[in-house]
């Protein structure tokens, strides 16, 4: 029997990715490091800390940078991108979503959230579907980020639900390596993503009878 859907936040629930890019870019712009969208792919599912990490070294200026000047710059990168998040409405949920978590909760299949963003309690309250969560793991309590599956992991014991008997949604390939690792089964969401025991194109064919089809395909 399927135990629970957990699913990721960005990419899958709500489009905070380009929210996410717009913060970065003008964070590194004003340290002279450039960013694009194609390399903003890289960032998904990976933390604040190791974001930031991650554009110095784009940058070639890892070393430059000493801690404090470091919890800085993240500092205000999320001053940013907090910000920006009052934009968001439940206009913002993407296609099919809201349906998907209404109908889990009349089949009464809990439903968790494995985010490693900070932020992801507030997002879903501005969403106004936080109560259609069984249970979301606390990014505050990781210390690893995707593609380790810390986060996946914590979202299974809150639950009381083996991982193994859960379907997890992704939108990065980090987050499809998570889950895998976890030995959960995988559902990917857009181009590109390798390894992920569905692909869909779309959260619009993230139906009840697409996961059902899944899962026994599964067994
Ligand atoms: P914050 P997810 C991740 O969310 C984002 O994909 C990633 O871009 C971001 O850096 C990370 O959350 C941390 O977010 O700065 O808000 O704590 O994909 O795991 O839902
Ligand atoms: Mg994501």
């Amino acid at each position: 029997k399927l135990e629970a859907v957990i699913f990721d936040l960005d990419g899958v629930i709500t489009d905070t990715a380009h929210l996410h890019f717009q913060a970065w870019r003008q964070v590194a712009c004003e340290i002279g490091i450039e960013i694009d969208e194609t390399f903003n792919n890289t960032l998904k599912g990976i933390s604040r800390g190791e974001s930031l990490r991650r554009i110095l070294h784009f940058g070639g200026c890892e070393a430059a940078f000493t801690q404090p000047q470091r919890d800085a710059l993240a500092s205000r990168k999320n001053g940013i991108y907090v910000d920006s998040l009052s934009q968001l409405t439940a206009q913002s949920i993407l296609p099919g979503i809201h349906e998907l978590l209404l109908e889990l909760r009349e089949r009464q299949i809990p439903t968790g959230l494995a985010s490693v963003s900070l932020n992801a309690p507030t997002i879903l309250n501005m969403l106004g579907i936080a109560e259609l969560f069984t249970f979301c793991a606390d990014a505050g309590r990781i210390t690893h980020s995707k593609p380790d599956p810390e986060i996946f992991l914590a979202a299974c014991d809150g639950l009381g639900v083996s991982a193994q008997r859960c379907i997890g949604i992704e939108d990065a390939q980090a987050g499809i390596d998570a889950i895998n690792a976890c030995g959960m089964h995988s559902i990917g969401i857009g181009a590109g993503l390798q390894h992920a025991g569905l692909r869909l194109t779309s959260t619009d064919q993230l139906t009840w009878p697409c996961l059902s089809a899944f899962w026994q395909h599964a067994q």
